[in-house]
C-alpha cells in the first residue's frame, strides 16, 4: 500500500520570532532527565545551582548536535576561515545568550516557571566568565559571536585561564583584589578535547647543522617542552544553525620532559618544570593597555600562538598535505592587538625548520596570512621585550626576528637611501642600554593588513604611530570601527525595551540592527515616548533594588542616572568626573534650593593592581560617596555609588538603566570604546569628548542628542604643544581652586587629612597630562545642559529614542562585515 509521507509541520515560530523544534513541554522533560542523569539529583533535592546546570545541559543537547553538523560541512567544503588569535575573550555569562541564538529563552523560561523557579533567578548561579580585562576581551567575544551569526567559518584561540579577571571587593573605601575562580564547581560550556592536545617547546639553544651540500639547517634543542590541552567552547550563531568554537588552551606538564630530568636525578628541577608548565595558563594578567614585561607573559603569548598555530595545520594538512601553497588562500590569522605577534616568527620557524620550506616561500605565505587590529595608541601598552628574554625563552625566534629585521632594513634603506634615522626608528629593534624588540613594528611588517579600531583611531595610526609604515606601503592601513553583538547588549540585558521595540517594528532587528531606523518616526510621538520612558523607569527601579542589596545605599528612580563604567585609567578620565561632582555638592551646600534635578552618579570600574593612582582615584570616588550619601543638608539631591566587581553581567544591568552615558577620555586616546555604543544603544545621552567612536556615535545620532564638551583631538595636541600649564586653571577658576583644596583637607577622611592629596598632587605638580582641567568648566557647562533637558521628559525622551534609532551602524556584524570586506575575503558558509 502506497503512504503518502505528510510533510512535517513546520515547527511554531516561538516568542522570538524565528523557528525552532522544542516546545516548552520537551524542554521540561529534558531539564529533569538532566537534572537527574547529568546532575545527579532530583526535582526534590536540586539546589539553584544544580537546576542551572540542568538547565545547561537541557541547552547542550540542542548546541552539540548543530556544533558537529557546523565541523562536518566547514570540513567538506574546505572553505577560507579567520582565526581570531587574543590573549582576552571576556564572555561573561552564556546561558541567556545560548538561549536567545536557539530562540528559546522565552519556551526555557517557561518551562523553569513551570517546574518552579524563575529563569532569571537561576541564570545568576552562573559566574562571568571573564578571561579578560575589558573593551579588547569584550570586542573580541562580541567578534565570535558575530561570526557565528553571519554563518562565517571561524575560531576563536586563546587561554585557558583557571582564574580570570580578579573579583574586586571594597574595603574601607580601598580596592582589595580576590582571585576569580570561575570554574571552580566545573563549566557546563566547555568541552576538552584532549585528543588534540599540543606539545610546545621553550628554552634551551640552537645548533647550526652544517650538511653536505654546503647549505645550513637551524635545530632548536629546547630546554623544556610543556604541553597545550583544548577545551572548546560552542558558539551559537543568533537562529541557531552555525555553532562556531572558541578554544582555549590549558597549559599542563609533558610527561616527556620529567622523564629527563628525573632520569638526570634532577628531581627538584622536574618539580620546578612542572610548577612552571602548570603556571602558564594559571591567571590573566589584570593589567589594562600596560606592558609588565613578564617572562610568563611572554611564556603565555608564545605557548597559545604555538598551539594554535599547531592546530590550525594540523587541520590544514587534513585537506592539503604537505602542499602550502594554498596556506594563505585557506588560512587568515587575525592579531588581537600585539599580544600574539610571536605567532608570526613562530609560523616562518614551522615552515622552515619543520617543513623544510626556504626564506622567501615561508615568508610570503605569513605576509599573506596575518593581519594585525591596534587598539591604542598608549605608549605604555605598546610591547617591547628585551631581547635577553627571547635569547632565553625563544632562541630560535629572535634569530627570525633578526633576519626579518636583516631584510626589512634593506627595504628601508631602497626606499630611504642613507636615511639612518629612518632605519633606528623603523628598526624591528630598539636600541640602547637594553635592547628591546618592538612587537608592533613586527605586527605591521608582518601582515597584510593593519586596522584601527575607530575612524579617527585609524588616522592617528596612519599619522602619529606608524608614519613611515604608512608611507612605505599606505594600502595596507584600513579602519574597521568596532560594534557590539546587539543579541546580548539589547535584547538579552534589555527585554523590555526589546519587547517594545519588537512591537512597534517587528523582532527582526536583532540581527539587522540597521532596521532600529524605523523607531525615527515615533521619537516625536507622545504614547511611545511614554512607553520607552516607562520602559527605562522600570529598568531603573530594578537597578535601584540591585545597588540597595550591592552597597545599602538607597536612590530614587526619579534622579538622573549618570553611569560611568569602565576600567580605570587615568586618560578615562573618571577623576574629571569625581571633581565635577565635588563642585555639585559645594554648589548645593552654598545653595540648597538650586535649580537642579536630582542625580544619582554610578561608578564601576577595576584598577589594575599596580596602578598606584588608579586605586586612589576609586578610594577618592568611595570617600567622597560616603560624605555625600550621608549628609543630611542636600537633601538626597546628589547620590554617588561605587558599585564592586564591575564585570559583564553588571554591566547587564546598568547599561538598561543609564540615562546619561559618560564618555570623557581625552580627546586622542580612546582608540574607540564599546560601552559608549552599548549604552546609546540602550536610550542613554552620551556626555562626551570627541574622541575615538564618539564621533561616529554623534554622526549617526547627532550632536543636537547628545552632550559634547571639550577639547578636540587637534585642540589637545596644540595645548600640551603650545606648553600646557594646569596652574594657570587652579588660579583661573576659584571652584576648580575649591575642589582640589578640599581633596587637602580631612573633610571627606575624617582625621586623616590628604588622603586624598594624590589626585591633586598629579593634577598640578604631576603636570596633568590628560588634560583634566583644561576641560573642567566645558563639562561643568555640558552638565548644566544635561540637568535643564532632562526637566522636559518629552525632549529626553526624543533623543533617546533618537539614539537607539540610530545606533545601527555599532552592531558587531557590520564590524565583521567590515573585516570580510576589507581583510578576510571569507565567504558564507550556510549550514543544514
Ligand atoms: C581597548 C581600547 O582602549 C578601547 O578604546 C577599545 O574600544 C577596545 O580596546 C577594543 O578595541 C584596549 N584594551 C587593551 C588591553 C590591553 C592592551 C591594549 C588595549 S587597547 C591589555
Amino acid at each position: 500500500k502506497k503512504t503518502t509521507t505528510a510533510k512535517k509541520a513546520a515547527p511554531a515560530p516561538t516568542a522570538e520570532g524565528f523557528a525552532v523544534d522544542v516546545s516548552v513541554e520537551q524542554f521540561k522533560e529534558s531539564i529533569v532527565r538532566n537534572l537527574n542523569t547529568t546532575l545527579g539529583t532530583d526535582v526534590e533535592k536540586a539546589s539553584d545551582k544544580a537546576w542551572w546546570g540542568a538547565t545547561a545541559a537541557a541547552v547542550n543537547e540542542l548546541v552539540f548536535s548543530r556544533l558537529s553538523q557546523t565541523q562536518k560541512t566547514h570540513l567538506n567544503k574546505d572553505t577560507r576561515a579567520v582565526h581570531y588569535l587574543s590573549l582576552e575573550f571576556l564572555m561573561g555569562r552564556l546561558m541567556g545568550n545560548n538561549l536567545q541564538s536557539l530562540g528559546l529563552f522565552e519556551n526555557a523560561a517557561q518551562a523553569l516557571k513551570e517546574l518552579g523557579h524563575e529563569i532569571t533567578d537561576l541564570a545568576e548561579e552562573e559566574p562571568d566568565m571573564a578571561l579578560g580585562n575589558g573593551g579588547l576581551g569584550r570586542l573580541a567575544a562580541c567578534f565570535i559571536d558575530s561570526l557565528a551569526s553571519l554563518n562565517y567559518p571561524a575560531i576563536g584561540y586563546g587561554i585557558h585561564y583557571e582564574h580570570g579577571l580578579f573579583r574586586q571587593t571594597i574595603q574601607q573605601g580601598r580596592q582589595i583584589e580576590r582571585p576569580d575562580s570561575w570554574r571552580e564547581y566545573g563549566n557546563p560550556w566547555e568541552i576538552c578535547r584532549p585528543e588534540s592536545t599540543q606539545e610546545v617547546p621553550l628554552f634551551g639553544y640552537v645548533e647550526t647543522v652544517f650538511e653536505n651540500d654546503g647549505s645550513l639547517r637551524k635545530v632548536w634543542h629546547p630546554g623544556s617542552v610543556i604541553k597545550g590541552v583544548p577545551w572548546d567552547i560552542p558558539i551559537v550563531g543568533y537562529k541557531g544553525t552555525t555553532v562556531n568554537i572558541l578554544r582555549l588552551w590549558e597549559s599542563r606538564a609533558s610527561e616527556f620532559f620529567d622523564w629527563d630530568a628525573f632520569n638526570a636525578g634532577a628531581y627538584k628541577d622536574a618539580q620546578g618544570e612542572q610548577n612552571l608548565a602548570e603556571t602558564v595558563s594559571k591567571v590573566l594578567y589584570p593589567n589594562d593597555e600596560t606592558e609588565a614585561g613578564k617572562q610568563l607573559r611572554l611564556v603565555q603569548q608564545y605557548f597559545f600562538c604555538a598551539c594554535s598555530l599547531k592546530d590550525i595545520m594540523r587541520r590544514y594538512k587534513r585537506a592539503h598535505g604537505n602542499d602550502f601553497s594554498k596556506y594563505a588562500e585557506q588560512i587568515v590569522i587575525q592579531l588581537n592587538d600585539t599580544h600574539p605577534t610571536v605567532a608570526i616568527p613562530e609560523l616562518m620557524r614551522v615552515f622552515m625548520d619543520e617543513e623544510g620550506l626556504n626564506w622567501e616561500d615561508a615568508w610570503a605565505i605569513c605576509q599573506n596570512a596575518f593581519a594585525y587590529t591596534n587598539h591604542t595608541l598608549l605608549p605604555e601598552a605598546l610591547e617591547k621585550w628585551p631581547v635577553y628574554l627571547f635569547e632565553r625563552v625563544l632562541p630560535r625566534h629572535l634569530e627570525i626576528i633578526y633576519e626579518i629585521n636583516r631584510r626589512f632594513l634593506d627595504e628601508v634603506e631602497a626606499q630611504w637611501p642613507g636615511d639612518d634615522a629612518k632605519k633606528i626608528k623603523l628598526s624591528l629593534i630598539e636600541e640602547g642600554a637594553q635592547r628591546m624588540i618592538r612587537m608592533g613594528n613586527l605586527c605591521v611588517v608582518g601582515s597584510y593588513k593593519v586596522n584601527g579600531v575607530a575612524a579617527v583611531h585609524s588616522e592617528l595610526v596612519k599619522s602619529d604611530l606608524f608614519p613611515e609604515f604608512y608611507e612605505m606601503w599606505p594600502e595596507k592601513f584600513v579602519n574597521v570601527t568596532n560594534g557590539v553583538t546587539p543579541r546580548r547588549w539589547l535584547k538579552a540585558c534589555n527585554p523590555r525595551l526589546s519587547s517594545l521595540i519588537s512591537e512597534t517594528i517587528g523582532s527582526d532587528w536583532p540581527g539587522q540592527l540597521d532596521k532600529l531606523v524605523a523607531l525615527k518616526p515615533y521619537a516625536d510621538k507622545p504614547a511611545f515616548q511614554k512607553k520607552y520612558m516607562q520602559a527605562k523607569r522600570e529598568n531603573k527601579l530594578e537597578l535601584v533594588n540591585t545597588i540597595r542589596e550591592l552597597t545599602g545605599v538607597e536612590v530614587s528612580p526619579d534622579a538622573i542616572f549618570d553611569v560611568l563604567i569602565k576600567r580605570l585609567h587615568e586618560y578615562k578620565r573618571q577623576h574629571l568626573n569625581l571633581l565635577h561632582i565635588l563642585a555639585l555638592y559645594r554648589r548645593l551646600l552654598e545653595n540648597p534650593n538650586m535649580d537642579f534635578h536630582p542625580m544619582v552618579f554610578l561608578f564601576g570600574a577595576k584598577a589594575a593592581p599596580g596602578y598606584k593612582l588608579a586605586k586612589e582615584i576609586i578610594y577618592a570616588i568611595n570617600k567622597v560617596a560616603d560624605r555625600i550619601n550621608n549628609d543630611p543638608r542636600i537633601k538626597d539631591k546628589l547620590k554617588v555609588v561605587f558599585l564592586p566587581n564591575y564585570r559583564v553581567s553588571l554591566a547587564e544591568k546598568l547599561i538598561p538603566a543609564a540615562d546619561l552615558s559618560e564618555q570623557i577620555s581625552t580627546a586622542g586616546y580612546e582608540a574607540s570604546g564599546t560601552g559608549n555604543m552599548k549604552m546609546a544603544l540602550n536610550g542613554a545621552l552620551t556626555m562626551g569628548t570627541m574622541d575615538g567612536a564618539n564621533i561616529e556615535i554623534a554622526e549617526e545620532a547627532g550632536e543636537e542628542n547628545m552632550f559634547i564638551f571639550g577639547l578636540s583631538v587637534d585642540e589637545v595636541k596644540e595645548t600640551k604643544a603650545k606648553g600646557y600649564n594646569p596652574w594657570d586653571y587652579y588660579y583661573g577658576n576659584p571652584e576648580i581652586k575649591a575642589v582640589l583644596d578640599w581633596l587637602d583637607t580631612d573633610y571627606f577622611t575624617p582625621g586623616e587629612p590628604g588622603a586624598l592629596s594624590a589626585i591633586k598632587r598629579s593634577l598640578l605638580d604631576g603636570g596633568d597630562p590628560y588634560l583634566v582641567l583644561a576641560d573642567f568648566e566645558s563639562y561643568s557647562e555640558a552638565h548644566k545642559r544635561a540637568n535643564e533637558m532632562y526637566k522636559d521628559q518629552k525632549a529626553w525622551a526624543k533623543s533617546a529614542i533618537l539614539n537607539t534609532a540610530q545606533m545601527g551602524k555599532f552592531t558587531s556584524d557590520r564590524s565583521i562585515e567590515d573585516y570580510v570586506e576589507r581583510i578576510w575575503s571569507l565567504k558564507k558558509c550556510d549550514v543544514k
